[in-house]
């Protein structure tokens, strides 16, 4: 079914759409590491790229096909490449684009790994980084040197919340030919679509709102052009960074419900970041959706909703969110987002933990910030476990 004119929801459901020889209505589990070919003649044309036949699932298997090109589709790019997790994602758009001797510029406030894998690891080969709050754009065009050539940006960031424009961002790389790399997790292309803003590859860790439902870890990268999926397609197919059947499976059947979920997550987001907002416990809060927030404007243009993540401190500081965090109740005290379910987490200890306390600062993640993926449950119930909680803190 060509889904290419139709629209988002009906795009979610359809798009990457699968026939069988026995018409299952979904997509099945092609649980198989490898594939048969007919004669000595087909398995020579699947590797000479004379047939695109399958032939082992570190290279592709139909299942994956189905998740790549749905997301693809969503994201109005040329083609998807799935990988095990978001961090294989972004090991693999790393290891396609840079190279020994080269730079990237990327967000301070960027998840916590993809800034230490590149400091700690990337850095062993001779590869540059430097970590800016992208939300002003000088800071970028700043940080820029002959050897850059990534932009790598998280917007909405994680913790801080903090937005880029995506669309200044892309007039820098094309000015000094860079590719632009978008991690699109915190909104997802339900609510921003950074190819259509010029961004050349947009990234995903489906762990959270695109699976949705806390039950598997996963990643993909959907590129603009052909060019650059190759590349980076060859980098996660050698680096041996696949999605499994079983994985892709769960995710598309998460995929489905995406816009529904990410709907109610925000219309409750909404409710709860007002609520905290006005609270006499709460020192500061950071929701996109809030006239507060620094880039309120900037949210309103670029993304067509402002999803359901927020970050807060608590009056008291560290000790105080400590005391929030376990007290509540209905709200979970875990890492990752985007879930059915309301979770809770401290950045500065948990998912950055291994930035240093210095770049943490810089980059905005203070000591008491707390942050709360707010799920789809009742409102009501989300905003009276918090109140009992902060009554405690
Ligand atoms: N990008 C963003 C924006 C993320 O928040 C995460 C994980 C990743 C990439 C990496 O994806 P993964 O490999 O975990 O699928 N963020 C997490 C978080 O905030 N809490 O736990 C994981």
């Amino acid at each position: 079914m060509n889904t290419k004119n139709l629209g988002f929801n009906t795009k979610v459901i359809h798009s990457g759409s699968f026939e069988d020889q026995f018409g299952s209505a979904a997509v099945p589990i092609y649980q198989t590491s490898t594939f048969k070919f007919k004669n000595a003649q087909e398995g020579a044309d699947c590797f000479s790229g004379a047939s695109d036949g399958y032939i082992y699932t570190r290279i592709g298997n139909p299942t994956i096909r189905v998740l790549e090109k749905n997301v693809a589709e969503l994201e109005n790019g040329f083609d998807g490449v799935a990988t095990s997790s978001g961090m294989s994602a972004i090991t693999s758009v790393y290891m396609a684009l840079l190279g020994s001797g080269s730079h990237i510029v990327s967000t301070a406030s960027v998840y916590g790994p993809a800034r230490g894998v590149l400091e700690k690891d990337f850095s062993r080969f001779d590869v540059e980084a430097d970590f800016v709050s992208t939300s002003d754009v000088n800071n970028i065009i700043s940080a820029i040197k002959a050897n850059t050539k990534v932009l790598y940006i998280e917007t909405p960031a994680n913790p801080t919340m903090e937005i880029t424009d995506i669309k200044a961002c892309a007039e820098i790389a094309r000015k000094h030919n860079l590719i632009l790399v978008v991690d699109n997790t915190f909104a997802t292309p339900y609510l921003q679509k950074p190819l259509d803003l010029g961004a050349d590859v947009v990234l995903h860790s489906v762990t959270k709102f695109i699976n949705g439902h806390a039950d598997i870890v996963g990643g993909i990268v959907v590129t603009k052009e052909k060019s650059l999926y190759e590349k980076i397609r060859h980098a996660m197919v050698y680096m041996g960074c696949n999605m499994d059947p079983h994985q892709a499976f769960l995710v598309i059947r998460g995929l489905k419900t995406l816009a529904l979920r990410v709907e109610r997550n925000q219309e409750n987001a909404v409710k709860v970041a007002h609520f905290l907002e006005t609270h006499p416990k709460i020192a500061w809060i950071k929701y996109p959706g809030l006239e507060s927030h620094p880039q309120f404007e900037l949210a309103k243009q670029q993304m067509s909703g402002t999803g359901s993540m927020i970050s807060f401190g608590v009056k008291g500081g560290l000790e105080a969110g400590r005391k929030l965090m376990d007290s509540v109740h209905l709200a979970t005290l875990a890492v990752s987002l985007g879930g059915v379910e309301t979770l809770i987490q401290h950045p500065a200890s948990m998912t950055h933990a291994a930035v240093s306390k210095e770049d943490k600062l810089k980059a905005g993640i203070s000591d008491d910030l707390v942050r709360l993926s707010v799920g789809i449950e009742d409102v009501n119930d989300i905003i009276a476990d918090l109140n009992q909680a902060l009554e405690k803190s």
